[in-house]
């Protein structure tokens, strides 16, 4: 729905090639997904390489030359779907384990591509054709094993989505959400104030707006620090935040990590 004074800004146009177009029966009509559609921000559409086949059977995979298990996605009604909607402008992504890692510096990078065509694979993959010749870039959203590309393409759309603006309720939230500041989010909580005997830090009621600020700051490092020290190599850290972290962490190392929940 739109209302007077929205921004009408060139949308994120996404078409999807799938041979499952059923799959997408839901998830993109929820949350921040369905809002940036509704206001024109975020078009989706789906392509069937299964409507560009010619033979009576509607064939999209053959067997692997060379042999071995499994079926192999023919090029030509991939090719084909693709050519239908691409343009000078277009992105084409193929969704593989094969690909580089999906993470939010990509969705920022696609939020500001004005078409992007997310290929789906299914059984052992598509024919190297399609790598060769037809695509971009390969996308992967992590080492695990997905029976097709679809839930792939569903994971890299909620998460442009929610980044286009006025998708989210609270911009706020997408500006200070954890991967925004390079680091893992600090703990929430809301009312009650006790629950089951877990009660709720005190400095979140002090009132004092910096010493809540540095808290969560100080929460959010920690938590970066013991589950993901991988992330805190790239973050950007202030002097008074290492020397938090030397501090806390340096303590925690000689009494065996007590304060890890
Ligand atoms: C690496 C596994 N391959 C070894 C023969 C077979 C294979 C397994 C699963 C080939 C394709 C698939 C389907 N997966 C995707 O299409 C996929 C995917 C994934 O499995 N994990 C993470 N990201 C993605 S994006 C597309």
């Amino acid at each position: 729905m739109s209302a007077p004074g929205d921004a009408v800004k060139t949308p994120v146009k996404v078409h999807i090639v799938t041979i499952f177009p059923e799959f997408f029966n839901g998830p993109f009509d929820c949350g921040p997904t369905r809002i940036a559609r509704e206001k024109g921000l975020l078009e989706i559409n789906l392509v069937n390489p299964r409507d560009f086949t010619t033979d009576a059977h509607r064939t999209v995979d053959d067997y692997p030359f060379g042999g071995g298990a499994g079926m192999v996605m023919k090029p030509e009604p991939i090719f084909l779907a693709v050519e239908s909607v691409r343009t000078p402008a277009s992105r084409v992504i193929l969704l593989s384990p094969q690909g580089e890692r999906f993470n939010q510096d990509t969705a920022h990078r696609f939020k500001q591509l004005p078409h992007l065509i997310l290929i789906c694979g299914r059984y052992k993959g598509v024919d190297e054709r399609v790598r060769t010749m037809l695509i971009d870039e390969e996308v992967s959203i992590g080492d695990y094993v997905l029976a097709g590309g679809e839930a792939a393409a569903v994971v890299i759309v909620e998460a442009i989505a929610r980044l286009l603006p006025g998708a989210v309720g609270d911009e706020d939230s997408v500006a200070t959400d954890s991967f925004a500041q390079g680091l893992l989010d600090a703990p929430v909580y809301t009312r009650p104030r006790e629950f089951r005997g877990a009660t709720v830090p005190e400095v979140l009621f002090s009132g004092n707006h910096a010493a809540v600020a540095t808290w969560r700051r100080q929460q959010a490092l920690l938590a970066t620090a013991r589950r993901r020290p991988d992330l805190l190599q790239k973050a950007t850290l202030t002097p008074l935040d290492r020397e938090f972290l030397q501090k806390t962490l340096g303590k925690e190392a000689s009494n065996g990590s007590q304060n890890e929940k």
